[in-house]
């Protein structure tokens, strides 16, 4: 078994459901186990700035796949759930993206572990960092890369407010 972390977002339809629908669909394909889910969090967007806000979060599980068998369950779930990629960096009902795999590096033209942009991303390493406060990865503290970043945009949603806000 190894443990990894998953980053999940959404800014289209019902954002705060479609997050717990991915982490459903993660439960119940059998090779994700214990998992724990962060807050949900109301995101400012991120690379592209020309659309509507995102509900983030992340989760901790552990799995008995290899990295790219773990790939394409989480593409699995993205086309199950109807997400269609029109523009890079742009909206989408759904992103499930591979944050760390163990302490594994994978480089291949499919999947980059850690996940490429993990330490520029403070809408990733709030989440994580709730649930994983002292992970490190490659032998550094991941929390001194949220130390460089600005969070103020990054707002958890009560969890009984998600149903009437979203
Ligand atoms: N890929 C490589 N490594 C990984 C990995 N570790 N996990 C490949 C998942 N996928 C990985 O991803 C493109 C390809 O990346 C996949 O086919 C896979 O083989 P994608 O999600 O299909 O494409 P994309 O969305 O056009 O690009 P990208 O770079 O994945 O977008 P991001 O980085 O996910 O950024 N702002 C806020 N506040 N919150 C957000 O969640 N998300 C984005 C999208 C932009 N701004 C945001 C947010
Ligand atoms: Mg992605």
């Amino acid at each position: 078994m190894t443990e990894i972390g998953i980053g999940l977002g959404s800014n289209m339809g019902d954002k705060a459901q479609q997050i717990l629908t991915a982490v459903h669909e993660l439960k119940i394909a059998g090779h994700v186990f214990d998992l724990s889910l962060s807050s949900l969090y109301r995101t400012a967007p991120w690379g592209n700035l020309d659309q509507d806000w995102f509900v983030n979060a992340c989760a901790v599980a552990k799995t008995d796949l290899s990295a790219e068998a773990l790939l394409a369950e989480v593409q699995r779930i993205e086309i199950k759930m109807g997400r269609t990629r029109v523009v890079h960096w742009g909206p989408r009902s759904i992103d499930i993206d591979i944050l760390f795999y163990g302490d594994t590096r994978v480089e291949t033209p499919n999947l980059t572990v850690p996940h490429a942009e993990l330490l520029n991303r403070a809408f990733v390493l709030v989440p994580l960092l709730e649930l994983k406060p002292d992970l490190k990865l490659g032998g550094r503290p991941v929390r001194e890369a949220l130390a460089r970043l600005d969070a103020t945009d990054i707002l958890p949603i009560a969890h009984s407010a998600v149903a009437k806000a979203i």
